[in-house]
């Protein structure tokens, strides 16, 4: 009996594909004269998993494990024929079968972690009685997806084949006839507590310790202890615990609003022009990063810069990048002379005559701009489309010195380039469909993640992160202590806290910005002076070995400096500020509020279409934990009342200068 999962796009194991399948499984069981079924995905995949728009609710009978259930319980054998992907629920339903038969090419994995849950359908279970506990705390906590090879390795599927799944999986199926195969029958193999540690520690550290990992390794540890059904009970009730987690309910909120995102880009009114070759300008730190980028991608790459010494620093970066790579069996010496053979570098101008597209990336002045521009319009391809690196500098300005505008736009890339995943798309007033177009798909065949912006002062980005950065400043004026904001942050989920970040990046290039602007400043608005008079002390960060905290040669980390803080209280008393102690709850609160408030500003000023973009630009460029959603998926849960009475009071503690937004765009899909 060949039964079919037939549900569109992906097959997820909706509570229609359950009931079918169930259905199928007794109607199979009844029949005598059926000898052995055979369970195959429809279209181009197996089943990617459970239907994760099910998961705020209520799940409707019968579960995944009933069916699984079912098969196992089944006297005759069932087959699974595997195509595309098996992900979560699919994969567990593979393993509840007699035997797995893959077409070559096809995918496997339990990425439930991701989600902010684990395997619910006994993968913890059977999983570690196939390969053991370390090779499945590896794979579960990790979400890791592997090819049909490797899991024919790991003896996870019982043959491979080029074509003719169904007619091959016919061929398996009658070998069977008569024999049942249980994974559940196995018995896990032994390994030493050491190991277990090992492995499991590794996974808790790659994991960020989230609950639904130190759940997982203690499920699969289960594995060597309890017989199976306790197991698989035990399992079963965490997975429903973890899955109404406001954990996993924001990281499916991700998911989704990831695919909106990919969607929504593809649905532009122009065609994107093939792209093979990209010149880079500048070869500094962000330059040299983007050549890794596009080469990684494919992409043949020139890059020029008029510094000799500047040049061969930045071919270096690029070398050496690819070298480490090699050291650490990353990648073989074969893929690097490929790579490198696609990568060229020059002083000369006449370079970057074969690129269809130019990225700039050099020093941030606009005069330096223009005259790059210049050059670039006299050297370039009529047709080549022209990008700025820019991270706050008027992208409209610099097209507008140009003869076709249209040409022109912004690709602002986070560093290091090679790394972070997201690119905001910066659209200015003259580009043109074709060029957004075309950088949306050069974006996305990076592997980054796109988002749209209108050319405004910081783009998206980085105006959340000044409006967040200057909340910080506030609350050190009024009582808390960099040391204290930066903890709090990091317990919360960000890799760092942002004084921590502010010396990395240096605090003189942040302090030269505001000195630009300082002449658009109103006197009457609160402007914090901490980080003017650190830098008037040469504190210029880990650069000069002091900034918000000292940096001794012979310390990794940043060490409390007690004369910063008499530099803050004084700021304090200057503006007869009375100082109060802060818990990290206050301070994470009006950090995200502040967010919330730049971020409702942004709609409304037509910046960024969706607000979930800006959930997803700060979990792919910023550091914001991704488990938490992002500040609109935080806004959406508190609730528009609640979050109007929130904002209030952060106006009132803000003071002068502070806009509070109309935040009721963020609640508008
Ligand atoms: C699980 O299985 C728990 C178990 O332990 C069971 C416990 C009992 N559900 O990505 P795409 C939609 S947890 C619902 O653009 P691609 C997606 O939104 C699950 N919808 O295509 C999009 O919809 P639309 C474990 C889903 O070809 C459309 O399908 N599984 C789901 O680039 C196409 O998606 C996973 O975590 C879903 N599970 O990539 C797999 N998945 O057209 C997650 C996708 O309306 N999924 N959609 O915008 C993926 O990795 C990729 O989507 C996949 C296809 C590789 C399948």
């Amino acid at each position: 009996m060949i039964i079919t999962v037939d549900n569109p796009p992906i097959n997820a194991g909706s509570t229609e594909v359950r009931q079918g399948l169930l259905h199928a499984i007794h109607e199979f069981q009844d029949k005598a004269q059926l000898k052995a079924a055979v369970i195959i995905g429809a279209g181009s995949t197996f089943i990617a998993g459970s239907d994760i728009k099910e998961f705020s609710l209520p799940l409707a009978e019968p579960h995944l494990p009933t069916v699984i259930n079912a098969i196992e319980n089944c006297s005759k054998p069932i087959i699974c024929a595997l195509h595309g992907v098996a992900l979560g629920g699919g994969f567990e339903l593979a393993l509840g079968c007699d035997a797995r038969i893959a077409l070559t090419g096809t995918v496997f994995g339990l990425p439930e972690v991701t989600l902010g849950i684990i395997p619910g359908a006994g993968g913890t279970q059977r999983l570690p009685r196939f390969i053991g506990v370390e090779k499945s705390i590896e794979l579960i906590c990790a979400g890791t997806r592997i090819k049909a090879d490797e899991a024919l390795q790991l003896g996870l599927i019982n043959q491979i084949v080029k074509d003719d799944l169904i007619g091959n999986a016919i061929v398996l199926a009658t070998s069977m006839f008569g024999s049942k195969k249980r994974i559940r029958e196995l018995t896990t193999p032994k390994s030493t507590a050491a190991n277990i540690l090992a492995a499991s520690n590794k996974a808790l550290k790659l994991g960020k310790n989230r609950p639904q990992v130190q759940k997982a390794i203690e499920m699969i540890c289960n594995t060597l202890i309890l017989p199976i059904d306790e197991g698989l009970a035990i399992e079963r009730e965490a997975f429903e615990k973890l899955r109404l987690s406001t954990e996993a309910k924001a990281l499916r909120y991700q998911f989704f609003a990831e695919r909106k995102l990919f969607k929504g880009l593809g649905a532009h009114d122009a065609e994107a022009k093939p792209i093979n070759q990209i010149a880079v300008i500048g070869a500094g730190t962000m330059g040299s990063g983007i050549a890794i980028a596009c080469l990684s991608a494919g992409y043949g790459v020139v890059i020029l810069d008029q510094n000799v010494n500047a040049l061969a620093n930045g071919v270096k970066r690029v070398e050496q990048f690819y070298a480490v790579r090699l050291k650490s069996g990353k990648i073989s010496a074969e893929k690097v002379s490929e790579l490198l053979s696609r990568f060229s570098h020059s002083v000369q101008w006449g370079s970057i005559v074969s690129a269809d597209l130019i990225i700039e990336a050099v020093f941030e002045d606009i005069t330096v701009k223009h005259e790059v521009f210049q050059k670039i319009e006299a050297y370039a391809r009529a047709d080549a489309l022209l990008a700025s690196n820019t991270s706050y500098l008027d992208i409209d300005a610099i097209a507008a010195k140009t003869a076709n505008p249209s040409r022109v736009f912004g690709l602002h890339f986070f560093s290091p380039a090679q790394v972070m995943k997201l690119i905001e798309i910066v659209r200015c007033k003259a580009t043109s469909a074709v060029a957004v177009a075309t950088g949306l798909s050069f974006a996305k065949h990076l592997g980054k993640t796109p988002v749209i912006s209108a050319n405004v002062f910081g783009f998206i980005g980085n105006r959340i992160y000044t409006a967040y950065r200057r909340q910080c400043e506030f609350m050190l004026e009024e009582g808390a202590y960099p040391e204290q904001i930066d903890k709090a942050l990091e317990d919360y989920g960000f890799a760092m806290g942002p004084f921590a970040v502010a010396d990395m990046s240096g605090l003189d290039i942040a302090w030269s910005m505001r000195q630009s602007q300082a002449i658009n400043r109103k006197p009457e608005h609160r402007y914090v002076t901490i980080p003017d008079t650190l830098c008037l002390a040469g504190r210029f960060g880990r650069k000069s070995g002091f900034g918000y905290y000292q940096y001794p040669e012979d310390a990794g980390k940043p060490i409390v400096d007690p004369s910063v803080n008499l530099i803050i209280e004084a700021a304090s008393q200057a503006k007869g500020i009375e100082r109060k102690p802060f818990t990290t709850v206050d301070i994470v609160d009006r950090i995200i509020l502040s967010m919330i408030n730049e971020i409702a500003h942004l709609i409304v000023d037509k910046v960024v279409s969706d607000p979930t973009d800006c959930d997803i630009a700060l979990v792919n460029g910023y550091g914001f934990p991704r488990w938490r959603g992002g500040p609109v998926f935080i806004a959406r849960e508190l609730g528009i009342d609640t979050l109007k009475v929130q904002l209030k009071q952060l106006a009132v503690v803000s003071g002068p200068g502070f806009l509070a937004a109309n935040t009721d765009v963020i609640f508008r899909d």
